[in-house]
């Protein structure tokens, strides 16, 4: 395959796509292209699997293999489909409600597994789809359809969680950074194991809005202030308090992935049968 800046993935035929515009699902889209064709994966070789909501519906513009599953269950099939042909690179493309709030047991357990899948959370701090609910990464305080007078809950670190649960790799990155999201993206599924980029995006007609950002570029804005490599990041006193996150690769491990430790299992028991499996 020629240089083709990942357009040989991109399905082209039912553009424009659905997105508002502004959204920063179509960096993290082009991103995913550029690194899969960086990559040389052969389409056959690939599977995508989405969950329900804006970044869900990615799984419509590209033309590797792909299956769009249930709300908050994409890492369920992502599993199943890469325990039946552990030759397949399998990406899971979900946003922070699916991955974390109505998905966040199966995020735990895919990391605690070292499961060999690549997740690309795209995190706009709401629920796009269904009109602007908070999710478990929506930031205390903030404003969403159903958080009025701000969200009186915390939210959680999602890196931070899949790191102590188990995963390979953890990094994260914002829009305004979309070469470095391809990077991460190939660094994910070049490594065995459990990987996981969250991606900071905006969403410019539910959340951007609800908090004073009233134009994509004032979410840029935001994002290129707030969102800072480890050693700038450092360097600001309570950092995590004032809203800046750290971007980057936040951990990686080498721990053996689940279908690995599946077959040392299957040779122990064939071993012990006298060979036979
Ligand atoms: C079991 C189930 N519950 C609720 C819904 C409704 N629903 C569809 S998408 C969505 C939220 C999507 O938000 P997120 O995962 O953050 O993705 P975004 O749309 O922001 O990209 C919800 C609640 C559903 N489809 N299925």
């Amino acid at each position: 395959m020629g240089h083709t800046n990942g357009l040989a993935y991109l399905r082209t035929d039912i553009l424009p796509n659905m997105w508002c515009p502004g959204c920063g699902n179509g960096i993290v889209l082009s991103a995913m292209l550029r690194a899969f064709e960086a990559l040389k994966l052969e389409h056959h070789e690939v599977v995508a699997v989405s969950g329900i909501g804006c970044w869900g519906k990615v799984d419509d513009y590209i033309t590797v293999n792909a299956l769009h599953a249930t709300h908050g269950r994409a890492l369920s099939f992502a599993t199943g489909v890469k325990a039946a042909n552990p030759r397949l690179r399998v990406l899971v493309l979900a946003g922070d409600g699916d991955g974390t709030t109505i998905g966040g047991n199966h995020l735990i357990h895919s990391a605690r597994r070292n499961m060999d899948l690549t997740m690309i959370m795209v995190d706009n701090f709401n629920y796009g789809m269904t009109g602007g609910q908070y999710s478990a990464t929506t930031p205390g305080g903030r404003v969403t359809s159903t958080t009025r007078g701000g969200n009186p809950e915390r939210a959680f670190d999602v890196c931070e969680l899949v790191r102590a649960a188990g995963g390979n790799y953890v990094a994260r990155q914002s829009i305004a950074e979309g070469a470095l999201i391809q990077k991460r993206i190939e660094e994910g599924l070049s490594r065995p194991g459990f990987s996981f980029i969250e991606v900071i995006s905006a969403c410019t007609t539910l959340y951007g809005p609800n908090n004073g950002l009233k134009t994509p570029v004032d979410m840029f804005r935001q994002f290129k202030e707030k969102c800072l490599p480890k050693e700038k990041y450092d360097r600001i006193e309570n950092a995590a308090a004032k809203g800046y996150l750290t971007t980057g690769v936040l951990h990686q491990a080498d721990a053996p992935d689940f279908l690995s430790q599946y077959e040392a299992m299957r040779g122990r028991l064939a071993a012990a049968k006298g060979g036979r499996a």
